[in-house]
C-alpha cells in the first residue's frame, strides 16, 4: 500500500498545474486540495484490479489519478457552506476555510476537468476507442446517476427516516459508483474476459457498500482526531445512516458479511487478487 500510495502521490503530482503558474491561487488550492492526505482507497483499488488484469503501471497512474481527482473534487465540493458546510478535512482546514468559498468551488471544478483531461490524453488501454469508453464509464459514475446523483438524494434526506433500501441506493450512487469505477477503469487498463469483469464489479459493488457502511459506523463510534474530519456528524444533522437504520452492531455485522462476499467474488482469481482481497480487509477492518 505505502508503494502503490508513494508512487500515486507523485503521478498526482505531476499532473496537477504547478502553483506558480496563474492563475496561482486556483492551482494552490487545487493542489491543496489533493496533495499530502488521504487514504488513496480508489487509486489502491485502480492499481490492484489493474494488477488482477495484468495492466502495465504507468496506464494505471493515469486511472488511478483521475479517480482520486474527482473524489477530491466531490470532498471540496461536499464540504462547501452550501452542502455539510465542514472545516475540517484530512486533518486541515477546508479548501474553503483556507482559500474562500469561490476558489473552492472553482478548483473543484477544475480538479473535476483535469480528470477527465488525464483519463483522454493518456495511454490507459492503448487505443482511442477504448479510452472513450473510459471517458463515458467515470462521467456515469460521477455524474447524475452516480456521485452527483447520490449527493441530491443524501441532502434530501436530512430530517427523514429511509428504509435500508432507500439507504442502500443512496450510497451506491454516492459512494459507490466512484469505487465501482475505480475498480473497472483499473482492470480496463488490462486484459479479462467479459466473466472476469463482471466478477471484478460484483467484488466493487460489495466493497463500495461496505467503505460506506463502515463510514458510517466510524462517524457514530471514531473521534475528530483518529478521522482528521469532523465525528458525530451525521447524528448532529439528523442524516439516516447505517447506524440510525440497524444500529452499530448490526452495521458492523452487515460490514463483515459484505468482506466475506467480496472475498467470494475474487474465487478463480488466485494470487492475481491477492491485493483487492487485502483491501477488502482494509476497507471493513480500518479505524479512520
Ligand atoms: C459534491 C458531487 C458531490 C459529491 C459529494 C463523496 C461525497 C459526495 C461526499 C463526501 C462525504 C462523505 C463523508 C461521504 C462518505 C464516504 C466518503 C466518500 C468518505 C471520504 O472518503 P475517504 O475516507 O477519504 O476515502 P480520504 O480523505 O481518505 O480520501
Amino acid at each position: 500500500m505505502t508503494t502503490v500510495q508513494a508512487r500515486v502521490e507523485a503521478a498526482l503530482e505531476r499532473a496537477l498545474p504547478p502553483r506558480e503558474q496563474p492563475p496561482q491561487r486556483l492551482h494552490e488550492a487545487m493542489r491543496y486540495a489533493v496533495l499530502g492526505a488521504g487514504k488513496r482507497v480508489r487509486p489502491l483499488l485502480a492499481f490492484a484490479a489493474g494488477e488482477a488484469a495484468g495492466a502495465a503501471p504507468e496506464d494505471l497512474d493515469t486511472v488511478a489519478c483521475a479517480v482520486e481527482l474527482i473524489h477530491a473534487y466531490s470532498l471540496v465540493h461536499d464540504d462547501l457552506p452550501c452542502m455539510d458546510d465542514d472545516t475540517l478535512r484530512r486533518g486541515r482546514p477546508t479548501v474553503h476555510v483556507e482559500f474562500d468559498e469561490a476558489t473552492a468551488l472553482l478548483a473543484g471544478d477544475a480538479l473535476q476537468s483535469a480528470a477527465f483531461e488525464l483519463v483522454a490524453s493518456g495511454t490507459a488501454a492503448g487505443d482511442r476507442g477504448a479510452r472513450l469508453e473510459m471517458v463515458r464509464l467515470l462521467a456515469q459514475a460521477a455524474g447524475s446517476r452516480g456521485m452527483a446523483g447520490g449527493q441530491a438524494i443524501d441532502l434530501t434526506a436530512v430530517g427523514r427516516t429511509l428504509t435500508l433500501p432507500e439507504l442502500e441506493f443512496m450510497h451506491i450512487l454516492k459512494t459507490g459508483a466512484l469505487i465501482r469505477a475505480s475498480v473497472t477503469l483499473g482492470a480496463r487498463c488490462g486484459a479479462l474476459a467479459a466473466a472476469e469483469l463482471d466478477r471484478l464489479d460484483h467484488y466493487a459493488k460489495l466493497i463500495g457498500l461496505a467503505f460506506q457502511v463502515v463510514d458510517d459506523v466510524l462517524d457514530a463510534d471514531a473521534s475528530t482526531v483518529t478521522l482528521g474530519k469532523t465525528a458525530g456528524k451525521d447524528a448532529a444533522q439528523g442524516k439516516p445512516t447505517y447506524v440510525s437504520v440497524l444500529g452499530v452492531e448490526r452495521a458492523r455485522e452487515l460490514a463483515e458479511e459484505l468482506r466475506r462476499e467480496a472475498h467470494e467474488a475474487l474465487d478463480g482469481f488466485a494470487e492475481r487478487a491477492r491485493r483487492l482481497r487485502e483491501l477488502a480487509d482494509f476497507i471493513v477492518l480500518r479505524r479512520f
